[in-house]
């Protein structure tokens, strides 16, 4: 494999030179009175107990890795999803979402929710019965969601994980990621008022066990939709992947009065809207890369969020199809990826069966009131524009 050589043309693509990010705050280590709307770290799952009770913050939600059932964790009324994604690295992380707002804990119609003055964290989960399929019981899920969320305030999705297993079987004729597909398209053109435009970003992998999962961001204030210009919409692929297009977003900008977060979608070596370098883990890596520094440059470029202002927390999740794979991805994204971000590696299917890996993220720029952009800024030494070196084609959207 050429790795390598194409690791170092593309190396000095990451947006921010990692050695001046201003390091990380840990959410122990940050007690501090700036309000946040949601916070999210990955912290050890055997500190998390010590660590909640030692927290000035609220908890909004809880995602677990692992097959231990949601009830038995001493979390209260908060919301937990447990996925069955077997983790790669290390010990065992529990993703904690947190804020210092007031949170308010809300359960009906299946639909798990923490609220605050800003955002809703919610979690569904639906059993498939027997004779059920995968777009019906998607359909219902997404209804409910919908509802839901709208009734308590919260109209805007922004961004929604969704995971169910045996992603690429067939069942009656189709795959079941295109049932899960043509279900969540249903339900979100019938009820999002600008479809696809106010679609939220989106993952969507397959898990070893379990019902349909589906936890999600929803807020009072609308977010930004982001397209990726090396990427046809999601929304928008030829009905050769299906015959509902995936409804997604490649990320969503929130931007508020406390600071800003990018939600990035499930990322894969898509490009157009075709799988590249099948059967080569190492540069599917890379094209990923490319694809999440196209994304934040259109995000400069349309939404003026200058890549330099990403100097707050960042979280990335990497889910890969084989375990074999792992030390090779790792490798790259070591030097790829910023040092201090915080990195979950973990197993799991992608939508379609020559993608072997997929990285979403979540990057955050706090306000705080000793600290102001200029200062930020001034820490941070911005790169040249990381430009994309592939051909575009017509077909491909920009927004
Ligand atoms: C892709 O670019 C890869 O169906 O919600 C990534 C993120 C993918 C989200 C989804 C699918 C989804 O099409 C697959």
């Amino acid at each position: 494999m050429e790795i390598g050589r194409v690791s170092q043309a593309k190396s000095k693509r990451w947006v921010v030179d990692p050695r001046t990010w201003p390091k990380v705050r840990s959410v122990q280590r940050d007690p501090t009175s700036n309000i946040h709307a949601f916070r999210i770290a990955y912290v050890e799952a055997a500190q998390l107990e010590p660590l909640l009770e030692a927290l000035p913050s609220n908890v909004l939600g809880v995602v677990r890795h692992d097959r231990s059932p949601e009830g038995s964790n001493g979390l209260g009324a908060c919301p937990v999803v447990c996925l069955d994604l077997p983790q790669l690295n290390g010990a065992p992380l529990t993703e904690l979402w947190t804020s210092n707002l007031p949170v308010i804990y809300h359960q009906a119609e299946g639909i798990h929710c923490a609220m605050n003055d800003e955002v809703l964290f919610g979690v569904v989960q639906l059993e498939e019965r027997p004779g059920t399929l995968l777009d019906s019981v998607t359909y219902n899920a997404y209804r409910r969601l919908l509802i839901q969320a709208r009734a308590l305030g919260y109209p805007h999705l922004l961004r929604v994980w969704n995971y169910f297993p045996r992603i690429n079987c067939e069942s009656g004729g189709l795959e079941r990621y295109q049932r899960f597909c043509a279900g969540r398209h249903q339900a979100l053109a019938e009820s999002l008022s600008d479809f696809p435009r106010s679609l939220p970003a989106g993952t969507a992998v397959g898990t070893r066990s379990g019902p349909l999962k589906i936890h999600f961001l929803a807020a009072k204030q609308s977010g930004t939709h982001i397209e990726n210009p090396r990427q046809v919409c999601a929304y928008e692929y030829p009905p050769v992947y299906g015959p509902r297009s995936p409804s997604f977003a490649r990320a969503t900008l929130r931007q508020s009065i406390s600071g800003s977060h990018m939600l990035i979608s499930g990322t894969a070596s898509v490009v157009g809207h075709v799988s590249a370098h099948i059967d080569d883990p190492g540069k599917q890596t890379l094209e990923i890369i490319h694809n999440l520094n196209a994304l934040i440059v259109q995000t400069e470029q349309l939404h003026g969020v200058t890549r330099g202002q990403w100097c707050g927390q960042a979280l990335f999740k990497i889910y890969i199809r084989h375990p074999a794979h792992f030390a090779t991805i790792c490798d790259i994204l070591k030097e790829q990826l910023p040092s201090h971000t915080q990195v979950l590696y973990l197993q799991g299917e992608m939508c379609r069966s020559e993608l072997l890996l997929e990285i979403e993220g979540i990057l955050s720029q706090e306000k705080s009131i000793n600290e102001n952009h200029t200062m930020v800024s001034s820490r941070v030494r911005i790169q040249q524009p990381a430009l994309s070196q592939h051909p575009k084609s017509d077909k491909f959207r920009a927004v």
